[in-house]
């Protein structure tokens, strides 16, 4: 039989068995289903560069992207599972065996596994080596070939085929409508309503919002936030069964339900969240209004002990971020957040309950679907990404970015506006400059800003003439710091350097 009909019998076989997984998985244990398993571990295994570059090339997209090399490596090996088994039986059916039961321990070792996390993929892999073993049998010739057309054995073995597939697709097909579908904690969201603030945030200040068209909006509406996060299945947490638990270095435990939480006074603020993986120029970033209750409040109950100095939050999923103690027990507005601009925060954006911290990247502060924080030290744990290389501290570093003249748009000749945001997070921005064709910086017009733990519009008037320009901005921070222009990666603690922009200027 040709190398190329075993190896398609390999991929409906495999097709079969992970569609039939995804879709028990979907059923008993929506946290295991095979793909988003292999997702996690491979997330949690990648070096930080990997992450770095998969942000870099496809930014949000990042976990798509991530879906489709592990389909298509799944493709690959099933193409060569079947041409094993076709060669040298029964290696490719032990080989399909053996990846669902990695799989299916991969699963149990997840940090939101729950007891049934090994069955998915054990549905997968099982359904797959039998799939296999039955389609590679049905190739053998066991009969004299008719002279005719091919041996009916091969007209079922493509029918066979046919069917595998299409029911791998469909079932497939079936988990996501199911999980679409099955979206309780949706629903319990969006029938949710807020308690009313106990201290409102201050208004958006007149002129804070220049409204210029491609300039990004001084709040960033919810759907349009960035959303980064190492889960491949956003967490379905149901605020009945949420609680924190403070424990580790503290007097005493404190734990606390979702209906004590809404019992106690919140409090609004404004708060630039950004992704320490932000380029310069990058778009991971994105303020809102928060509506939380103060971290530092929940603290003073569990009393951290006095060689303290760090609070490691944790979500449901495994998921970890290491915060200076002191930052969380300063004035500023680090609270446990479950409202973004007056809604309740979004699935993805750690429905019910989140951390928020101005001033630190959110690796190190923004830990959402939180349920933990240990009180501990900088030298006893580690967070998620420090130990993927990135640093055990994260605070924002000044920047600045130019939002139009937009680099697509063939701009034309004349009076038009060069615009943007600044940010140095509960540092405060006082000043953007501008140079254009490295001429001399010249102030920009600063907006109005919400507040120092916010991003703030600038913009600039500018007559355009006709040819290639390059446009610079940096910034000026309340502690009198000029943005540097020395370039440096995002790893390990953030991206530095002068956003620029090439612009050609038509007649
Ligand atoms: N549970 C969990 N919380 C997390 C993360 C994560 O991977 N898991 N990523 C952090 C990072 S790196 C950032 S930049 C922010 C992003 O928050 P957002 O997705 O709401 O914009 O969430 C933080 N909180
Ligand atoms: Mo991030």
């Amino acid at each position: 039989m040709s190398a190329p009909i075993a190896g398609v019998a390999g991929i409906a076989a495999v097709a079969v068995g992970a569609g039939l997984g995804e879709l028990v998985g979907a059923l008993v244990a929506p946290e295991s289903r095979p793909f988003a398993v292999v997702g996690g571990a491979l997330i949690d295994a990648a070096p930080s560069w990997a992450k770095d570059t998969a942000i870099a090339l496809f930014g949000t997209a990042d976990k798509i992207a991530l879906l489709v090399g592990i389909g298509i490596v799944a493709i690959g090996l099933a193409f060569f599972a079947g041409w094993l088994q076709a060669r040298r039986p029964p290696w490719g059916v032990v080989l399909v065996a053996a990846v669902g039961v990695a799989g299916a321990v991969v699963a149990t070792t997840r940090a939101d596994a729950g007891s049934l996390a090994w069955v998915p993929a054990a549905v997968a892999g099982g359904i797959g080596a039998v799939t296999l073993w039955g389609l590679i049998r049905m190739l053998r010739p066991r009969e004299p070939v008719a002279a005719d057309g091919p041996e009916p054995s091969r007209r079922a073995f493509f029918a066979v085929t046919g069917v595998a597939v299409g029911v791998g697709v469909l079932a497939t097909i079936a988990a996501s409508a199911r999980r679409a579908g099955g979206a309780a904690v949706e629903a319990v969201r969006s029938a949710l309503r807020l308690p009313a603030p106990a201290v409102a945030a201050s208004p958006v200040p007149t002129g804070a919002e220049l409204d210029i068209p491609g300039l990004a909006r001084v709040v960033t509406p919810n759907d349009q936030f960035y959303r980064i996060d190492t889960a491949i299945i956003v967490p379905e947490v149901d605020p009945a069964d949420w609680s924190l638990r403070i424990h580790g270095m503290v007097e005493r435990e404190v734990v606390l339900t979702w209906d004590e939480l809404l019992a106690l006074p919140l409090d609004e603020s404004w708060t630039t969240l950004a992704c320490v993986s932000n380029e310069v120029g990058g778009t991971l970033i994105g303020n809102a209004k928060w509506l939380g209750y103060p971290i530092r409040s929940l603290l003073e109950r569990a009393q951290p002990t006095a060689d303290a100095d760090m609070v490691l939050s944790r979500s449901i999923d495994g998921f970890t971020a290491s915060t200076p103690l002191d930052v969380l027990t300063d004035d500023r507005d680090a609270i446990l957040a479950v409202g973004m601009n007056e809604e309740p925060l979004p699935l993805e954006h750690g429905f019910p309950v989140r951390m928020v911290v101005p001033g630190l990247y959110g690796y190190v502060s923004a830990t959402k679907w939180v349920t933990e924080l240990e009180v501990t030290r900088f030298d006893r744990a580690r967070g998620y990404w420090t130990d993927r290389g990135w640093s055990e501290r994260g605070p924002i570093k000044l920047q600045s970015r130019i939002d139009v003249p937009r680099k697509q748009q063939g701009l034309k000749a004349g009076d038009t506006v060069i615009a943007g945001v600044a940010w140095q997070q509960h540092v405060g921005v006082t000043g953007v400059e501008v140079q254009i064709d490295e001429g001399e910086w010249m102030p920009a017009r600063l907006a109005t800003a919400i507040s120092d733990d916010t991003w703030v519009q600038w913009s600039m008037p500018w007559t355009a003439t006709v040819g290639d320009h390059l446009l610079r901005c940096r910034a000026i921070s309340a502690d009198g710091e000029v943005q540097t222009s020395d370039r440096a990666h995002p790893a390990p603690d953030g991206a530095t350097g002068w956003h620029e922009r090439f612009i050609t200027v038509f007649e």
